[in-house]
């Protein structure tokens, strides 16, 4: 039995998961639509304490200001009536056609200013809901053709967006931060921004950059051939962990949104051992909800939305309780201490030693008995079995 999600499990699901009706590429859609209001309801029932969305997933695109207000009206009384509150608000700036080819990037200049008015509209929707984060997913943000993108322009243009977001914020006092979300490719052939580090080196030149963090998406970093786990754990060294987007991706194809351990389940029990434990040396951690950007498959009727939906949290709370046995077991700490990995956080040079001292010092080099060291075994191996072996409920 797996033991029901609390608040303090802090989940966290975006309205356009569950509501997915399964149009893709090669088919219509395969459920029917689903209200936004009744998802909040759903969502509370399994456990989850948190929603999130794109402004269109609850007021769709080109309704009028008095339609508007009706629309959140209902979906403000869903949020006070189960007690689920709004943690991220993100914009769909990749659906209509005039964002063809981007937002912030588009060659035309009127696109550019109509995604900043249609964010900032956003930004105030998700300050007035109390959110604290505001995500930009820049999926069509790229080009298929080298021919057709200034990729140097292309990136003033997009620092000059996040940037100008970012001093919005900050000069109408609202309490959010900004997260990026890197993606490499799907919907455009090439999409700008495709990794975390990308990003980062992005978010590194901006004047407001200090508001500004990262948002990334299992899937996303595994469709690259990438190491998530590796990319969040750079982004919390770096204090730009802001947000996640949980979900599961069997190795480089299209984006799969699969459930959260359904990819990659070994990874994702490094990911959820990171985010519940820490780095094994003490460091920066993340705080933020456990938010699940997935699709239920076009496979599943309404009953398999809802179980989908429930099976994030489930493998989640799994993966959790496994991932506590394993910093608990003695056999692991001394597996631990093996391995070394302990010892990493200690610094290479002493304290206070100067480069001179380090030059001088004859057993940093000069006697060090280059086989004998080399000779150490780390007991990897061995470590990772013991990992797989609680991962598989083999042990405590
Ligand atoms: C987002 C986000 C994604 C995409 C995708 C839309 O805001 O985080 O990964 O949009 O889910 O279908
Ligand atoms: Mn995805
Ligand atoms: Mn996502
Ligand atoms: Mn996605």
């Amino acid at each position: 039995m797996v033991r029901k999600p609390t608040p303090e499990d802090k989940f966290s699901f975006g309205l356009w998961t569950v509501g997915w009706n399964a149009q893709d590429t090669f088919g219509s859609a395969t459920r029917p639509w689903l209200d936004p209001v009744r998802s909040v309801h759903e969502l509370a029932e399994l456990g989850a304490s948190h929603v999130t969305f794109h402004d269109d997933d609850v007021v769709p695109f080109g309704s009028d200001d008095t339609e508007r207000e009706r629309i959140l009206d209902a979906f403000r009384k869903a949020l006070s009536d189960t007690g689920v509150t709004v943690e991220m608000v993100t914009t769909n700036t990749f659906s209509h056609p005039i964002f063809k080819d981007g937002a912030f990037t588009s060659n035309d200049r009127r696109v550019r200013r109509y995604a900043l008015r249609k964010i900032l509209r956003n930004v105030d929707l998700a300050a007035s809901l109390d959110a604290s984060t505001f995500v930009m997913w820049g999926g069509r943000e790229g080009y298929e053709y080298d021919s057709a993108k200034d990729l140097k322009a292309a990136h003033d243009r997009y620092a000059e967006g996040i940037d100008t977001v970012a001093a919005y914020i900050k000069e109408k006092g609202y309490g959010l931060r900004i997260a990026l979300e890197p993606k490499p490719n799907e919907p455009r052939g090439d999409i700008l921004l495709p990794t975390i580090g990308h990003a980062i080196a992005l978010i590194d030149t901006l004047e407001n950059g200090d508001i500004v963090g990262l948002n990334p998406e299992v899937g996303h970093e595994q469709m690259a051939g990438l190491n998530y786990t590796y990319g969040i754990a750079q982004a919390l060294w770096a204090n730009k962990l802001f947000h996640i987007d949980l979900n599961g991706q069997k190795s480089i194809k299209y984006d799969q949104d699969l459930v959260f351990g359904h990819g990659e389940l070994f990874s994702a029990f490094a990911t959820v051992d990171l985010i519940e434990n820490g780095f094994p040396g003490g460091g920066p951690t993340y705080d933020g909800p456990r938010h699940f950007d997935y699709k239920p498959s076009r496979t599943e009727d309404e009953q398999g939305v809802w179980d989908s939906a429930a099976a994030n949290m489930a493998t989640y709370i799994l993966l959790k309780e496994r991932a506590a046995a394993f910093r608990a077991d003695p056999e692991v700490q001394a597996a631990l201490e093996t391995a070394g990995v302990l010892s990493l956080s200690q610094p290479t040079l002493n304290e206070g030693e100067s480069i001179a001292d380090f030059l001088a010092d004859t057993s940093a080099y000069e006697d060090v008995d280059v086989d004998a060291v080399g000779a150490r075994g780390f007991g990897f191996v061995k470590l990772n079995q013991l990992a797989l072996e609680h991962l598989l409920g083999a042990r405590g």
